[in-house]
């Protein structure tokens, strides 16, 4: 079993480095943005490369994974809409589950459909769980999920869903506002659930402002994924990247 990715996620949790994931979608890139995209996140020191979406329209992941792996050395993580998304290029998959929804397809039953093509992937697994918290706006992902995200401003929720997902056995917990969140998740939700796990914890939806991602790690984010906003202002990889490592290590 592989388990780099996770022992860097892990590593950086233990000594307080916050780490900052781009987000890529298969479907709004070709080979000449991607290059543009790689070349800042190199000099931003991107930690991560998040590759997916919730809808996947064209056939070309294997081909967008093997031009980052060809061109730069920054692990590749699958964030994948359904389990027809692999490509055996990239580093690791967010094996999700979606806990905050009660949708047992994706609880479990894409899973137990796609078990033998992940497993024979070789990629390195990473038992996720996926929690959608109601970010002011119908997203891809509440779309098709068809479950209720969680209410943007029930703690209580977020905090027993994801001591859940830990006590199951998920080695990260991901709370995404969705793709393009009116309303990104707020600094005291991602507080309480800092101080209920201590597995690491990815928040993405929503932000666009560096000073939000500084203020989502000082809560307790451990990974930060920004997409869209990047999507429309490339030049925001460098000021979220540096957004992101000013944060205090504690020592
Ligand atoms: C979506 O968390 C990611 O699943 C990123 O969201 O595209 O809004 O940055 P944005």
């Amino acid at each position: 079993m592989k388990t780099k990715i996770y022992k860097s996620l892990e590593e950086r949790k233990k000594s307080g480095h916050k780490s900052f994931a781009v987000l890529i979608d298969p479907d709004k890139v070709d080979h000449s943005l991607l290059d543009e995209l790689m070349d800042l996140s190199i000099s931003a020191k991107v930690d991560y490369l998040l590759v997916g979406g919730s809808l996947v329209i064209s056939n070309h992941l294997d081909d967008v994974v093997s031009h980052i792996k060809k061109n730069c050395s920054i692990p590749v993580i699958l964030f994948p809409g359904s389990p027809t998304q692999l490509s055996k290029y990239a580093d690791a998959l967010l094996y999700l589950s979606l806990i905050s929804g009660r949708n047992p397809e994706l609880l479990i039953g894409q899973h137990v459909v796609s078990a033998p093509s992940v497993r024979q992937s070789g990629l390195e697994i990473l038992p996720t769980g996926y929690m959608v918290i109601d970010g002011g706006a119908p997203t891809t992902v509440s779309y098709i999920s068809n479950a209720s995200p969680i209410p943007h401003d029930k703690n209580e929720i977020a905090m027993c869903t994801a001591m859940a997902g830990e006590m199951l056995g998920m080695k990260l917990i991901y709370m995404d506002a969705g793709s393009g969140a009116k309303r990104p998740i707020t600094e005291m939700m991602i507080e309480k659930v800092a101080e209920t796990i201590s597995v690491p914890m990815v928040i993405g939806g929503g932000i666009i402002e560096p000073e939000k991602a500084y203020r989502n790690c000082k809560a307790g984010a451990d990974v930060i994924v920004v997409g869209n906003a990047i999507e429309k202002d490339s030049s925001l990889i460098k000021e979220m990247s540096a957004a992101v490592h000013s944060v205090p290590v504690k020592v």
